[in-house]
């Protein structure tokens, strides 16, 4: 048999990795043995329900680039490799949603698919996000919508769905059953995506701009690699940290571009870019956004919160003796970064053949 595959020496890697961090999981050496007699035999391997878990919030732990990582280990890991069809792995994926969106309390929560194997790879969600809002040019230029939906609109509509263009109006779930092949799409149920419609506590015109936004953000076009296993359909949510939505989604001049008209709503004078207009913009922005989810009972971090924790985080993986490689500059907050403490300092360098990880995806 061959003894240096890079599959045989992932799986017994991460076989090693798995015990040594849970030493009351059984015989390590046995499990080694087992594993790379399969991976021998069958040209691959199936974890079992632990080695997953653990894998998952290995894979949340090595994220380089999110600061949310403190609570890695309450993941909730949904066990669906079983599932393979379209049509289930959509109603799945919208119980996901509403397992995670748990009533406003949201939970970390992934659901991990059937894996690549030999020959046979796995189906693929097309979207990038479980919710996303559909996004349009319109005639004269300008957008109607989300212009990160806009190639995910474009599928959608190239097979068949269609609706009013709307400011948010939620994409259609597409499955592919196989890398390449055609997608089957499926519109998510009502009471599947939560929202919460945006106000301000001391501006009431920010209420009449009838903007809102959806309460889990779920990724769905990263591949969770674990002991050299892929699992190409894993989408996996924690909550929002408020500036994701009023710093980023709704204020970059490539989404919703909101911060003329947030300006505009408070009266500030934007005829030079030294009245500072977009920065006093973006903090209301940002201040209806926390208050909105405050109000409506939906778990959102703000930012300053978020970096405390996150220096926490790295604080007890230390005492554990290990690092935390963090990308500074997705660490640090788009607004008020040096008033947040993760500002300050540098990080353990990011190392790329980190293991188990959440990769961007090669193919679709
Ligand atoms: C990225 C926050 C949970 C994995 C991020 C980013 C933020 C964030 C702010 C940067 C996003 C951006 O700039 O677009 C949080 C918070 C969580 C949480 C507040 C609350 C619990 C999770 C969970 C996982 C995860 C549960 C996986 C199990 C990742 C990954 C990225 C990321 C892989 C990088 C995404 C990319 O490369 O595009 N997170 N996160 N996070 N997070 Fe988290
Ligand atoms: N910025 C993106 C979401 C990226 C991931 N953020 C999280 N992840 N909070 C957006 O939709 O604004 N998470 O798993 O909680």
């Amino acid at each position: 048999p061959p003894t240096a595959s890079p599959l045989r020496q992932e799986a017994e890697r991460f076989v090693r990795q798995f015990h040594e961090e849970q030493p009351h999981a059984g015989d390590a050496e046995a499990r080694v043995r087992e594993v790379l007699a399969e991976v021998d035999r069958t040209g691959t391997y199936v974890h079992s329900p632990a080695e997953l878990a653990f894998g998952a919030k290995v894979a949340w732990r090595n994220a380089a680039r999110c600061i949310g990582r403190l609570y890695w280990r309450s993941l909730v890991v949904r066990d669906l490799r079983r599932v393979t069809a379209p049509d289930e792995i959509a109603e799945e994926c919208f119980e996901h949603l509403r397992v995670a969106a748990n009533g406003g309390r949201i939970r970390p929560v992934i659901s991990v698919f059937a894996p690549d194997r030999p020959g046979r790879p796995a189906p693929r969600i097309v979207n990038d996000q479980l919710v996303r809002y559909a996004g349009h040019r319109t005639a004269g230029g300008s957008w109607v919508g989300d212009p990160r939906g806009a190639g995910l609109t474009a599928e959608a509509r190239a097979l068949g769905w269609k609706r009013d263009q709307e400011e948010f109006q939620v994409l259609p779930l597409m499955v592919r059953e196989r890398p390449g092949s055609r997608p089957e799409w499926f519109e998510l149920p009502d009471g599947t995506v939560t929202e919460v419609p945006l106000r301000h506590p001391d501006h009431p015109f920010f209420a009449d701009l009838g903007l809102r936004w959806y309460t889990v953000p779920a990724i769905s076009d990263m591949v969770l690699e674990i002991g050299g296993i892929r699992y190409p359909a894993a989408p996996f949510n924690g909550w929002y940290m408020g500036t994701e939505i009023g710093a980023r989604n709704l204020a970059d001049g490539e989404r919703y571009d909101l911060l003329p008209r947030v300006a505009d709503g408070l009266g500030l004078d934007r005829s030079s870019e030294r009245t500072l207009w977009r920065d006093r913009a973006l903090v209301e922005l940002n201040v209806a956004v926390l208050h909105s989810f405050q109000e409506a009972g939906v778990t959102m971090a703000d930012h300053h919160t978020e970096s405390e924790r996150f220096l926490r985080h790295i604080a007890q993986e230390t005492r554990h003796g290990r690092p935390t490689p963090a990308d500074w500059s997705w660490i640090v907050p788009p607004v008020s970064g040096s008033a947040t403490p993760v500002f300050h300092r540098y990080y353990d360098p990011v190392d790329p053949s980190l293991r188990p990880a959440f990769l961007p995806r090669a193919d679709h």
